[in-house]
């Protein structure tokens, strides 16, 4: 991107990481006397969550420096994630987490649902049971009781009333908030991309937040100045620039050095395909269904996380982004110990390779700065392959 480019959030947070937007925006809500609840993943029910009127804060997870406090009790063997997040509460440093009244959890891998138990003793913890076979008949039915018993779990502990209408009305901002961000999203599809890596993640961490309402202002603009960027000829990277489609694990904080390193590289990251990027805002809730809890279920049910098996989603989700945002190669991050994003790698990789004929990459890795210059390698030889434009 050219020096001198309006950022596309212009409120003072530009550059800056992008949990300082939401801490004060979180500590605004917190002012307006509303409570907040703490959240760790993509299944959290963030339309029961705002029905019931609290602010979700997305925890702390990304940084290597809280990872030796996590491990001081966590084995050491486990996902960075895991010990980065545990870590932030053993050292009371995640601003998150100090304000957040309760956690919402989910029985995703089994390090997490270890590691709720722990934060149980400290916070009220509510753990929902995810069903992990997302296509047998069980599992909406099961699901969508897990969401109402949310509910319940968030009257008591907040004496507020969560209804039917209170859920259909989220439902319909979260619909609405998805289809602007993806209106964000289709610029990154453009050859060149006028938008960065960066600001797609900033704003989506954002989105996690931040009411519908609050970010319609927000998104409208960053579409306005999309529009202009696209008339003005103003692009990041080059034009010949080999387009990266970024997939696997959840990728913020100190991991994000992979994505750093791909730029440095000469790769334009145009889709990121995780938890911490567009994963969170693909599907559509049904807005008229007899019972939303129902709609809520089935839309969560379909985020093709690798806990899920099989997790085909993945495969499908990952043919429309190609299909999308035309990338010359995929490389997968996979975070060390995840063994489910890595024993799944095999099979995006076969069908990468196989369906879509394009280079292919995992790499794993932890938050640690150690291993920069073999990714390097790695990036820039798979960046050589890709014939010049
Ligand atoms: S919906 S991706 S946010 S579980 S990387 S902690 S899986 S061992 S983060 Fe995730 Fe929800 Fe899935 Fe998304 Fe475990 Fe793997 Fe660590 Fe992970």
């Amino acid at each position: 991107m050219r020096e001198g480019i309006e950022p596309l959030v212009n409120d003072g947070f530009a550059g800056e990481p992008p949990t300082k937007r939401c801490l004060s925006y979180l500590q605004t809500q917190r002012e307006k006397g509303k409570h907040v609840v703490g959240i760790y993943c993509g299944y959290a029910p963030m339309e029961v969550i705002r029905a019931a009127g609290l602010v979700p804060a997305v925890l702390c997870a990304f940084a290597d420096k809280t990872i030796a406090a996590g491990e001081t009790v966590l084995p050491a063997n486990l996902c960075p994630l895991i010990k980065s997040s545990y870590g932030f509460i053993k050292t009371d440093t995640c601003p998150f987490y100090a304000i957040s009244e309760a956690v919402i959890a989910e029985t995703t891998c089994d390090g997490k649902k270890k590691m709720f138990e722990l934060i149980a003793d400290i916070k009220p913890t509510h753990v929902m049971d995810l069903p992990q076979l997302p296509d047998q008949k069980e599992a909406l039915e099961n699901w969508s009781k897990m969401i109402k018993n949310l509910g319940g779990f968030l009257e008591k502990t907040f004496g507020c009333k969560v209804t039917d209408a209170g859920v259909i009305r989220e439902i319909k901002n979260t619909n609405l908030k998805n289809k602007l961000l993806n209106q964000i999203f289709d610029f990154a599809a453009l050859t060149p991309s006028p938008i960065t890596w960066q600001e797609i993640y900033d704003l989506t961490y954002f989105g996690q937040v931040a009411t519908t309402e609050d970010m319609l202002p927000v998104l409208e603009s960053a579409l306005t100045k999309l529009q202009k960027r696209v008339a003005d000829g103003v692009y990041h990277g080059k034009k010949e620039s080999p387009r990266v489609l970024v997939t696997g694990c959840p990728v913020g904080g100190d991991a994000t050095k992979v994505f750093k390193i791909i730029e440095e590289a000469g790769g334009v990251i145009v889709c990121l395909d995780s938890c911490t990027g567009m994963k969170a805002y693909a599907g559509h809730f049904e807005e008229n269904a007899t019972d939303p809890y129902q709609s809520v279920s089935r839309r969560y049910l379909d985020v093709p996380c690798s806990c899920m098996t099989p997790n085909s989603r993945r495969l499908t989700e990952l043919d429309g982004m190609v299909n999308k945002f035309h990338p010359d190669v995929v490389i997968d991050v996979v975070l060390h110990a995840c063994h489910s994003y890595n024993i799944e790698s095999q099979k995006v990789k076969a069908y990468i390779e196989g369906k879509h004929k394009m280079p292919f990459l995992k790499i794993e890795t932890d938050y640690s700065p150690g291993d920069v210059e073999q990714i390097r390698t790695r990036v820039e030889a798979i960046l050589e392959t890709v014939p010049k434009k």
